[in-house]
């Protein structure tokens, strides 16, 4: 009898769930996910920087936005990288300044020399040259299958950052790999936010490469992706428009603003690809009216403050929002595996019941047997 306690009791605890922990945000640090866009440098194309971005003035005339010298950022070859990198050196170094502890994760795993000392390397976890040569695979395969590898041990990387420490990082910001789509569209780019968004506060911040947005369509590209982005993980968005060292961004809030100039901005353009965008300018319109943005250099340090105190308003509206989403599904999550444990408690309860019923079945053929022989 009691080694049938013995083997139930072990059941019943092969059949425990944890359950979830309980949600507690208030002194976590808040999540800022640094993710942006790349674009390919114009070669023979005429370049949108080459043209001072146009607005239409209130009567209705075009006029043209002052844009400092563009000729050295424009010569560079390659890929240009929206500033993620860049823009997290300064927010780090701007957390250092103002005396505000910060924690941070690196999940680029091409990345060569970073500006900054990450907490949390995903280098030093997968060697993504090996990644490269193991698995026959190209440049951004190989940082995909090391995201992936990374992402299996991803719950190891949310408890070091949410980890109660002294002094408590007030901010936990995570820069990405270079190609958005392998981390906004790839399931480990999903498991990681997910990761991140369901035990803490988290945001995303979009980092948009100004200068480059001073043409219409590239314009649209990036708010397209940001709206799609907002979509995808649901989570707070903040629009940052990085390199206004460069060129301000002021051209972009008036095209978010007023319709009829980015309408005007496109003017020129007899594209199906200019048409699309002034279709597109009309849909986007709502998603502009609640999107939030602000304008920084990262290199200079220009709007780093306007940053943190729009970042912290994301944190109280994943509070309002998001997080109230996450409660629901933990209890939706809890009241399942309830119901799964008490069904598999139940069918234990039949097969001891059957068992018994069996052994009883035993005795009573032995006893025929051996009434039989009497
Ligand atoms: N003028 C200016 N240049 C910037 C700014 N931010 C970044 N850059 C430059 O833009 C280039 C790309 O910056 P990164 O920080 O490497 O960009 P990234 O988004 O991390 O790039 P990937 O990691 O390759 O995706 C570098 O040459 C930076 O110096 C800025 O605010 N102003
Ligand atoms: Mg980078």
């Amino acid at each position: 009898m009691s080694q049938k306690t013995d083997e139930t009791t072990q059941s019943m605890a092969s059949l425990q769930i944890d359950e979830p922990s309980s949600f507690q945000t208030g002194d976590k640090p808040l999540v800022v996910i640094v993710i942006g866009k790349n674009h390919t440098r114009p070669h023979n194309q005429r370049s949108s920087i080459h043209s001072p971005p146009r607005m239409a003035t209130k009567a209705g005339k075009l006029k043209h936005l002052p844009l400092p010298s563009l000729s050295l950022y424009n010569q560079q070859p390659g890929m240009a990288g929206s500033g993620k990198t860049t823009f997290m050196q300064q927010l780090n170094a701007h957390l250092h300044t103002n005396k505000i502890p910060g924690y941070i994760v690196n999940l680029d795993p091409a990345v060569l020399n970073l500006p900054y000392s990450p907490n949390v390397d995903i280098r030093d976890t997968v060697n993504y040259k090996n990644v490269m040569s193991q698995y026959s695979l190209g440049p951004n395969g190989a940082i995909l299958t090391s995201l992936n590898l990374f992402a299996t041990r991803f719950d190891q990387v949310v408890s070091l950052c949410e980890k109660p420490r002294d002094p408590q990082p007030k901010f936990c910001i995570v820069d990405t790999p270079g190609q958005i789509e392998i981390f906004t569209w790839s399931a480990s780019g999903a498991i990681v936010t997910e990761a991140f968004a369901s035990t803490m506060p988290t945001m995303v911040a979009y980092i948009v490469d100004t200068p480059r947005c001073a043409n219409p369509q590239t314009f649209m590209t990036n708010m397209l992706q940001a709206c799609s982005i907002l979509y995808k993980t649901k989570l707070p968005l903040l629009v940052v428009f990085n390199k206004i060292d460069v060129a301000r961004h002021d051209f972009a809030i008036e095209w978010m603003q007023d319709f009829e100039s980015f309408q005007a901005a496109l003017e020129e353009e007899a594209s199906y690809a200019a048409s699309l965008s002034r279709s597109m300018a009309l849909v986007l319109d709502e998603f502009y009216n609640n999107l939030s943005t602000v304008g920084v250099s990262a290199v200079t340090g220009e709007g780093m403050d306007d940053f943190l105190e729009a970042a912290l308003k994301c944190g109280k509206e994943y509070e309002e929002f998001y997080r109230p989403e996450v409660e629901k599904k933990m209890k939706e999550h809890a009241e399942m595996e309830e119901k799964r444990r008490e069904l598999e408690m139940r069918k234990v309860q039949e097969a001891m019941k059957e068992d018994k019923g069996e052994k009883k079945k035993g005795k009573v053929v032995l006893d025929a047997t051996i009434d039989d022989e009497d």
